[in-house]
């Protein structure tokens, strides 16, 4: 399969305007947010890739919860095309009451992903999630208008990132109709898997490079999608910063080449590198420019079901916009900063 990138921006564009009458404001000097997407809990079998990860994101959302954030859940969040709703529901109703506490200190919003469309529909958001967020409104979107102190640095863009790219996003109302009542009961019962951005990975580097693509195209905005379960950070992945790194560390040698701290560290960054890309699986992790010149409009949160049991999201506090990881590299139920920046250094680039 081949995407269609005439498709993905004409949805994402589609989702962007649809948003901007709801626009709502998120000032750096006193919000604090966390993005995680791509949780896929499912009904505590074989095939339920967030059960491994339960115990980190609630660990997480212990975290947020007490220090005051706004939870962002950006899609996937339930994996509704291998469950039906009622056994996700039953699985994880605490899960669901801790995310649901979120909602009703009015620190939450959702927008819906490809495996959990069923949310679209708001008699199923009614039925299933009412308990844990009585009323709420799920949307392919959420536009923020970002400031620090009153002054307006641009528009922060939340979407799941599968937009153009299924038979249901392609087509109108019918098709979702379909897809929610025919096909998706004869999915589960055959047990019909499809090839996903998550799991194949020249699939997602191309995604990953269109959704930056649509990002710059556009006029100070920040975007930040899940959906490809790879994070990305301004705009590169973890695998095309470390290249940045190690050119630089070259550099560096080259100017003093019997330093001693030069080599190794040159040496660490290899390793590293070596260590990231084997599993990018060719992948050369570069969303644009092989230079580093792209524009920081792209971000991406990683997911909450790696098969390791950690999960990653992206923190928005302080002024800042950070990568993290739960647990830390000890193993520790603490965030892990994996790349931070200033929000508003980055508008400035966009
Ligand atoms: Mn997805």
């Amino acid at each position: 399969m081949k995407y269609n990138e005439k498709d993905i921006f004409r949805r994402l564009q589609e989702v962007f305007d649809d948003e901007a009458a709801r626009e709502q404001v998120l000032d750096l000097a006193t919000g604090r947010y966390v993005v995680f997407s791509d949780q896929h809990k499912g009904q505590r079998d074989g095939a339920d890739d967030f059960w491994l990860c339960e115990r980190a994101y609630l660990a997480a959302l212990g975290y947020y919860l007490e220090a005051g954030y706004t939870l962002l859940a950006l899609g996937d969040v339930e994996e509704l095309w291998e469950c039906r709703p009622k056994k996700v529901i039953k699985a994880y109703r605490y899960v669901l009451e801790v995310e649901g506490e979120f909602y009703r200190g009015d620190r939450y919003a959702r927008v819906s992903g490809n495996h959990d469309d069923e949310w679209e529909s708001a008699a199923s958001v009614e039925k299933y999630l009412g308990d844990f967020f009585p009323g709420i409104t799920v949307r392919q979107g959420a536009r923020y208008k970002v400031t620090d102190g009153g002054e307006a640095l641009g528009v922060l863009f939340l979407a799941h990132g599968h937009q153009g790219t299924t038979f249901s996003d392609r087509n109108k109302a019918i098709a979702k109709f379909f897809v929610r009542n025919v096909w998706r009961p004869i999915q589960r019962l055959f047990n019909i898997r499809s090839t996903t951005p998550a799991k194949d990975f020249v699939l997602r580097e191309e995604h990953d490079r269109i959704m930056y693509r649509w990002a710059a195209s556009q006029s100070k905005v920040v975007m930040i999608s899940g959906h490809t379960h790879r994070p990305v950070f301004m705009s590169a992945t973890h695998h095309a910063q470390l290249e940045r790194q190690l050119v630089q560390a070259r550099k560096r040698l080259a100017a003093s080449p019997q330093s001693r701290e030069a080599i190794e560290s040159l040496a660490a960054l290899r390793a590293e590198l070596e260590w990231v890309k084997a599993q990018d699986l060719g992948g050369s992790g570069r969303t644009e420019a092989a230079d580093g010149s792209e524009k920081p409009c792209y971000f991406n949160t990683g997911c909450c079901s790696f098969s390791d049991g950690d999960v990653t999201g992206l923190e928005i506090a302080e002024g800042e916009i950070r990568l993290v990881r739960w647990p830390d590299d000890e193993g520790r139920p603490v965030a892990e900063v994996l790349a931070r920046a200033s929000l508003k250094d980055v508008f400035a680039k966009v």
